[in-house]
Order: structure tokens, then C-alpha cells, then sequence
């Protein structure tokens, strides 16, 4: 049986946040901008408290809780520090699966013993912390699903191991909508016919069931039972393009609006270019009306580019061909092409291991694993 780690840092960008400004530590903190469309992207667990959650408008998270402290995100910093993270854990296990910004699945199969699991992840959370200042939680199971699902269910520094001895006292009572795979949609359907549980789905036989999960039925109850793939893709380590999208709350109708959007979008794809030493070959614009016309065009470039401005500037000059004036659902950029680039591949790999000496020479942990665990409650 292989051994699968599910790794998901802990309130992700309010963590940034603190590390910029740590007298942001303790409060009821969600990133998000304070306008009338505005939606939170996260809040700290101590948000959490007051109902305040991310995709949260703004307007209901105040409402829910009056002091919380808004602040705008600044998403650079972030793919800097998920870089950081990725860095630090790739150069450890090659068998890395990136999963979003802030998570990866990974296969510790050859690096864990079965009796151990426990205490070397638990030693992997603070080298983790030591290194890149990020908490995470650990989850760790024979399949992905269980790893995801146990990384979920302890934060922040969560560590919880499922397997099929524990399943049905850790997993079936979970309300259905905690089900990763299981959408928003799908969820309150299934409790209309008394699927209130994980274990439920677990159990169930009933045709009202499979008619609402169709053909996905088998798969889910199978992953409900603590079956699942135990595939860690590692290939998601070359990527032969990169494209980032945003659908607007509200139809789009300015310029700068848009603008606004493709900056953030070259951001995030200057970013990733950046953790996959690539850099860019072509540009393309994709624009969609709210009658779901969607246009594409892109452009050749003459030599690869990598930085956020670069980006830019060629995303708005097939922008600028692209656009009639029309209402925008939504905008993505993305790049079909890429190349390596081979000298930052290097640096990079000298700094990290700078770094790792550096934390090594200060001696063991800096705090001991309880205090850490205290910390942020
Ligand atoms: P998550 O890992 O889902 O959430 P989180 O890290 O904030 O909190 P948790 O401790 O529960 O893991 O997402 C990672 C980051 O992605 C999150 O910090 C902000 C961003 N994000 C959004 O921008 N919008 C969203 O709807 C979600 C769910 C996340
Ligand atoms: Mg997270
Ligand atoms: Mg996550």
C-alpha cells in the first residue's frame, strides 16, 4: 500500500499577510478589497469564527462580523511564498503533485516507514515552517482522497492519518458537503434524500442516490469507503502551457476594469512561468460575452518573456484587437507555448540550499512542536 500526504497550508493568504505585517496575528483578518462586488478570497481562522468564509461577499462578511480587518491582496507575494513551499518540498520528494496554490499531494512511500508516519510528518511540518515560515496541515492516507479529506479536518498544524481502521469513527460522520469532489450543487441535493453523512453515502443503496451522482455514484461511495487513485502526477512539473481566468461577479463593461484583470491574470502566469522555468513563446487573450460567445486570438513573440510587465504589454496589444466595447463575463490569458529557461534553474537551486544550511546552522527547532500547536488558537 503506498503511503499519500496531502499538504495544505493554513489560511493561506492571511498567513502572507501576517508575515508582512504581524500585528495582523490574532485578528479577525480576511483578504478582499471593500467595494460593493467585492469577495473575500480567505479569512483567518479567527474570521472563520463569525461565519466569515472565502467567496464570501464583502458585504456579508461585515455584516456577520463588524471589526473584521479587510485587507487587500497582493497576489504576487503569494506565488512567492507558494513558490517557496513547492521549492522546498519538491527538492525533497520528486513524487509531487501540485494541487492549487497552497497544496500538493505527494507519495512518501520510499521516504516513511509504516510504524513512523506520525513523527516524521510531524518533523516535516516544522522543517517546513522553519524554512519557509508557512503552517500547514498534513494529511496522510493509502489514496488522495483520504489524504485530502484528513488534511482538512485539523487546522491550523493539523496532522491526521486515515485509513480503513479509522474511517468510520474519523470520515462518516462528516456532513456530506465536507466531501471533496462533491460540489455546492450536488450536496444539498443529496441530503434531500437523506444523505446527510459521508457515511451515508457510504452505505446507501438508494436509486434516488445514483440518479443525483449518475455515473459518478460507484466512484464516489468507492472513495466514501476509503478506495481512491493513489496516482501522485508528477508530470504537473512540466507544463507545456499556462493560462490563468477570471469570470467577473458583474459583467465587465470598462476598459480599465478588464485591464485590471489581464494584470492580475499576468501575474498569476508570470509566476508559475517563474516555479516552472519556462518562459513564454506565444500570448492569447480569451474573451466570453455573457451570451457565452467566446473569442480567442493570440500572438508570436519575437524573443520568450517571463516578467508580469512583459506579459502585459503583449496581452494588451491582442487585447486591444480582441475588443469591440461588449460586456465581459470573462477573461483569461494564456500561453500555448513555452520554453525553458535554463540559468534561473540553476540560481535557483543554489539559494534554496543556502537557505536550508541557513536554517540547519540555528540548530534544531526554534520552538518546540506544542508551543506551535498553541500558538495560533
Ligand atoms: P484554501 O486552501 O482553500 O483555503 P485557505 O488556505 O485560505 O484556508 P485553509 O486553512 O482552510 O486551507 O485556499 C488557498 C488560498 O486560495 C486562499 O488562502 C485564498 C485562495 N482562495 C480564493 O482566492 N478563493 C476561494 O474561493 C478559495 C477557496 C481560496
Ligand atoms: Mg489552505
Ligand atoms: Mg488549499
Amino acid at each position: 500500500m503506498k503511503i499519500i500526504a496531502h499538504i495544505d497550508l493554513n489560511a493561506f493568504f492571511v498567513q502572507c499577510e501576517i508575515l508582512r505585517d504581524p500585528s495582523l496575528r490574532g485578528k479577525p483578518v480576511a483578504i478582499g478589497h471593500d467595494s460593493r462586488r467585492g469577495v473575500l478570497s480567505t479569512a483567518s481562522y479567527e474570521a472563520r469564527k463569525f461565519g466569515v468564509n472565502s467567496a464570501m461577499p464583502v458585504s456579508t462578511a461585515k455584516r456577520k462580523c463588524p471589526q473584521l480587518i479587510l485587507v487587500p491582496g497582493h497576489y504576487e507575494i503569494y506565488q512567492q511564498y507558494s513558490h517557496e513551499f513547492f521549492s522546498y518540498l519538491k527538492n525533497r520528494y520528486p513524487i509531487l503533485e501540485m494541487a492549487s496554490i497552497d497544496e500538493c499531494y505527494i507519495d512518501m512511500t520510499d521516504h516513511i516507514k509504516e510504524e513512523n508516519i506520525n513523527d516524521y510528518l510531524f518533523d516535516l511540518q516544522m522543517a517546513l515552517y522553519r524554512v519557509t515560515n508557512l503552517k500547514c496541515s498534513i494529511g496522510c492516507g493509502p489514496n488522495k482522497f483520504l489524504a485530502k479529506m484528513a488534511s482538512d479536518m485539523r487546522k491550523p498544524l493539523g496532522l491526521t492519518i486515515l485509513d480503513s481502521s479509522n474511517i468510520e469513527q474519523l470520515l462518516w460522520p462528516l456532513s456530506i458537503d465536507k466531501f471533496f469532489g462533491i460540489g455546492v450543487k450536488t450536496a444539498p441535493k443529496l441530503k434531500e434524500v437523506g444523505i446527510l453523512t459521508i457515511g451515508d453515502l457510504a452505505r446507501t443503496n438508494d436509486p434516488k442516490v445514483k440518479k443525483i451522482l449518475g455515473s459518478s455514484f460507484e466512484y464516489y461511495q468507492s472513495e466514501a469507503k476509503g478506495f481512491g487513485s493513489d496516482f501522485v502526477d508528477a508530470s504537473s512539473w512540466d507544463p507545456k502551457s499556462v493560462s490563468a481566468e477570471r469570470t467577473f461577479q458583474e459583467d465587465a463593461t470598462s476598459y480599465e476594469e478588464l485591464k485590471d484583470m489581464i494584470q492580475s491574470c499576468c501575474f498569476d502566469i508570470s509566476s508559475e512561468l517563474k516555479h516552472y522555468h519556462k518562459k513564454a513563446v506565444t500570448v492569447g487573450i480569451k474573451l466570453r460575452t455573457p451570451d457565452f460567445v467566446t473569442k480567442s486570438k493570440r500572438v508570436t513573440l519575437i524573443k520568450p518573456i517571463q516578467e508580469p510587465h512583459e506579459l502585459l504589454q503583449a496581452a494588451l496589444s491582442v487585447f486591444d484587437k480582441t475588443y469591440k466595447d461588449q460586456p465581459i463575463r470573462l477573461i483569461g490569458v494564456s500561453i500555448d507555448k513555452v520554453v525553458e529557461d535554463e540559468e534561473k534553474k540553476s540560481d535557483e537551486n543554489e539559494e534554496l540550499i543556502k537557505k536550508i544550511n541557513a536554517s540547519l546552522e540555528e540548530g534544531g527547532l526554534l520552538m518546540k512542536g506544542s508551543d506551535l500547536h498553541h500558538e495560533d488558537k
